[in-house]
């Protein structure tokens, strides 16, 4: 662990803390923390398309739209291989939010999310992109639980 000191403008340092505060922050190092892994995550989530990731890609949808709700499955089916799990809720008469988690090389992820989000009769559409550090795979099989 190593402790940094910086140096802020009082106009900085007060902006730092309201944001801090609006964001529900009680710690200036937690928020400082946050702020710098969420800059980095896009950095290195924007300099490299192979960069491992996991993402959340949400979006509100009107299940009356005609074959909408099965052109959505189809196309999680078709990229099983990201798509790891998906929440759907119903949020009234028309609208549902479904809210899908995918893995996998971040280029592929977000060409994926975007092509859902570019669909007609998708609203609100957003994905989140989390870079991840590359694990080893799991040997395939049943493994014994200790
Ligand atoms: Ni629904």
């Amino acid at each position: 662990m190593q402790r940094l000191t910086i140096s802020l403008s009082d106009e900085l340092a007060d902006a730092f803390d309201q944001w801090m505060r609006q964001r529900g922050y009680t710690s200036r190092s937690e928020a400082m923390r946050d702020m710098l892994r969420r800059e980095l995550g896009e950095r290195d989530l924007a300099q490299d398309d192979n960069q491992p990731c996991v993402a959340v890609l949400s979006y509100v949808f009107d299940h009356h739209q005609r074959q909408l709700s099965s052109r959505l499955t189809s196309l999680q089916h078709d990229h099983h291989d990201l798509a790891v799990a998906t929440l759907h809720a119903h949020i009234s008469h028309e609208d549902c939010v479904e809210a899908v988690v995918l893995r996998g090389r971040s280029a592929e992820v977000s060409a994926f999310a975007h092509s859902v989000i570019a669909e007609t009769g998708v609203r609100h559409g957003m994905v989140q992109l989390i870079p991840v550090t590359p694990q080893p795979q799991p040997a395939p099989g049943w493994r014994r639980v200790k």
